[in-house]
């Protein structure tokens, strides 16, 4: 068992990803957004989710920025309504403060930010909300970070990082037991740099966190195995084993069912529970 605070989940775990972007449902109007969200929810549940992280802004390479308003507008409904629905806990992908106080308020035992609380106000919302918090690392930023990004030794920077954003909680309030890290694949990395993250993961078992990875569709998966997103899952099913097996403690997937039957494997070989 895995106990992040508020969030008490088997180890390993499948964190299912619910997209709240409106490029992620064909619109038909809020009502119809919250019930599509709501119900691949649920059958993300039934499949053997352990944790639902609904996120409202798209953090993927070159993507725009969302204004706090229109964030809101997204994620909120869809926490209030699933958490009326299941006690699943609920993490909310945002880096914005507002965001963060609303969606707990609303329901969310963890915030998923992909910028490790470095956005003005996070750091002191997070320790102020008493939840749990997942630091990730990014090169760079959305907009700008697939831009030839450079690093002398890639696994040894990401965990310098991540060291420092963990003393960085601490010192606000944050305890310990609430903070997972994330080595933010795709986030400001090559391809290569990503698999060499992938290979060295055990070098951020010495901060003695609980790990987080997200893998799932990912460009590099489709660079390697010449997939397009669509077909990636048994690639990212792959790498998600491998992560596991390099002591990953939550996978962060699209393809909840099929994950949870690849860990399930994984941690009947490795004896964790
Ligand atoms: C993550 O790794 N990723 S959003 C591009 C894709 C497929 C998927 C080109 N939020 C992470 O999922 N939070 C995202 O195909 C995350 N760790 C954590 N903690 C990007 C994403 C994706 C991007």
């Amino acid at each position: 068992m895995l106990k992040l605070g508020p969030v008490r989940i088997p180890n390993p775990s499948v964190m299912g990803i619910l997209n709240v972007t409106p490029d992620s449902f064909s619109d038909g109007g809020r009502f119809d957004r919250v019930d599509l969200a709501l119900r691949q929810a649920e059958s993300m549940i039934a499949d053997g989710a352990a944790l639902i992280d609904v996120g409202g802004e798209s953090t993927r390479p070159g993507a725009d920025a969302v204004e706090v308003a229109e964030e809101l507008d997204r994620v909120i409904p869809v926490i209030e309504a699933l958490r009326n629905l299941s006690d699943v806990p609920i993490s909310v992908d945002t880096s914005k403060a507002p965001v963060m106080r609303a969606a707990v308020s609303a329901g969310a035992s963890m915030i998923n930010d992909v910028l490790a609380l470095q956005e003005a106000d996070a750091l002191a919302s997070a320790a102020q909300l008493g939840v749990a918090v997942c630091l990730m690392h990014m090169h760079g930023r959305p907009r700008t970070m697939q831009q030839n990004p450079q690093y002398d030794d890639v696994s040894q920077e990401v965990a310098e990082f991540l060291g420092a954003r963990v003393r960085a909680c601490v010192d606000a309030g944050i305890a310990r037991d609430l903070i997972c890290i994330d080595p933010g694949f795709g986030f400001g990395k090559t391809h290569g740099h990503n698999v060499e993250l992938l290979a060295n993961l055990r070098q951020l078992r010495r901060l003695d966190l609980p790990i987080l990875v997200g893998v799932s569709r990912k460009s590099t998966l489709g660079e390697i195995s010449g997939r397009a997103i669509g077909e990636r899952m048994p690639a990212s099913i792959a790498a998600a084993v491998i992560a596991v097996v390099n002591g990953a403690a939550i996978i962060r997937a699209h393809d909840v069912r099929e994950t949870v039957d690849a860990l399930r494997i994984a941690s009947a070989v490795l004896g964790t529970k």
